[in-house]
């Protein structure tokens, strides 16, 4: 068993060089560690990162620290223990590194792998999803070693994500597949336009200013299956979807026929956010004319079980993103993902934008038998969670 005997946190910096929580804890079995990042373009209900900022959590859990130790941790649904404590007290990043660096000290003191804890007999790998070109709110800040003065400010897709999702046979094979055909792109957006500069957005997807079908022309002579995260809520404003590349208005009911020509002109089969994360109706309007597409929710569902129960009834999505900390429990990612797999709604376990060197969101989507993971193609943050598949894979 586990027994905690302290608890910290700091401040660090994610890819985005934004702050972000850190936290460490002591235990009889060693000191472990946990961060959790930062998203941009945030879903409205998701869970508050901090109570009320990061530095008022990072002084709750020192204040809290000694009434963890009287818990004895066992097993996944331990948790719970942690969560009475501080529930209510500091907010969703927090719980989630928090959570995580628990789950770290259970596991080696079981000598198991974190995933281990939530499925031992977990077998099938995700598929990967990786963020190949960018725009909407990704492309605005500039990247991390780039220089301020080569801050992107042209146009640039209102999409937020051109997703590349091979189908291998391994996700090692994958995982090559999506660095290649990145590095293919990056020569044809040369060619398509002598003013690309292979700039880079928050999640290392090339910046263009294509416009989206701009960008689905080039992506389709690579010959992968494709996907969109198109972030809708970004650009919706009192009942219009306002376009930038070109200048113009879309009503829902024009969004729709919009990405149902895509859908059909570019064989897309994964779509994330289409609509407003309010409008329900749209989904499903989009989900009936296809029904063996991928129709995602990300903002709309938030990872919360009960919004995921309502994106049910009104038959509004095909598959689910999880991000943990969009809530910050993984009890909670435990039963938005039960009630996923129960209705047959595929589950995609998904990085932030602003993103940390942690690598558990790997065993946690391999844990919770994730059927897709979306973790960019290339960056540090990145490729951490994306090797640490690879290992896991090589490790079965
Ligand atoms: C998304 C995510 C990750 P953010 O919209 O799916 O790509 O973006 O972390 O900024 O919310
Ligand atoms: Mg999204």
């Amino acid at each position: 068993m586990v027994v905690i005997r302290g608890v910290s946190a700091k401040s660090i910096l994610d890819s985005r060089r934004e702050k972000t929580i850190h936290v460490s804890i002591k235990t009889n079995v060693g000191s472990f560690s946990a961060s959790a990042p930062n998203g941009k373009s945030k879903g409205k209900r998701e869970k508050k990162s901090y109570k009320k900022d990061l530095a008022g959590d990072i002084k709750t859990l020192k204040k809290f620290s000694d009434y963890f130790s009287e818990e004895i941790i066992e097993k996944f649904s331990d948790l719970r223990r942690v969560e009475d404590i501080v529930d209510g007290h500091v907010g969703a990043n927090t719980l989630f590194a928090l959570e995580s660096a628990v789950l770290k000290a259970m596991a080696k003191e079981q000598k198991k792998e974190v995933w281990e804890l939530i499925n031992p007999k977990a077998k099938k790998l995700p598929r990967l999803v990786g963020n190949c070109i960018g725009g909407g709110k990704h492309s605005e800040t500039t990247p991390p070693g780039v220089p301020q003065s080569t801050k992107y400010r042209g146009k640039k897709p209102d999409f937020q994500e051109f997703l590349l999702i091979p189908k291998s046979k391994s996700v090692k094979d994958s995982f090559d597949k999506n660095k290649e055909a990145k590095k293919a792109v990056e020569m044809m957006l040369k060619y398509n336009n002598s003013k690309f500069k292979s700039e880079k957005n928050d999640e290392d997807a090339w910046v263009t200013p294509l416009n989206e079908k701009e960008v689905l022309e080039v992506l389709k002579k690579i010959k992968l299956p494709l996907g969109l995260d198109v972030a809708a809520s970004s650009f919706f404003k009192r009942k219009i979807y306002h376009y930038k590349n070109p200048m113009l208005k879309r009503t829902a009911a024009e969004q729709l026929n919009y990405l149902s020509n895509l859908i059909k002109n570019f064989n897309l089969f994964y779509i994330e956010d289409p609509f407003d994360e309010n409008d329900f109706e749209s989904f499903a309007k989009l989900l009936k004319k296809f029904p063996d597409n991928l129709i995602v929710g990300d903002d709309l569902t938030v990872t919360n079980h009960k919004l995921l129960l309502k994106a049910l009834k009104d038959k509004s999505i095909s598959a689910i993103i999880v991000k943990p900390n969009q809530c910050g429990s993984l009890l909670e990612v435990k039963q938005v993902c039960e009630v996923a797999r129960d209705n047959n709604i595929k589950i995609v376990f998904s990085h932030r934008s602003g993103e940390t060197n942690e690598s558990i969101l790997a065993d946690l989507a391999f844990g919770f038998q994730a059927d897709f993971f979306k973790c960019g193609i290339t960056g540090k943050e990145r490729e951490a969670k994306l090797k640490r598949l690879v290992e896991i894979e090589r490790s079965l």
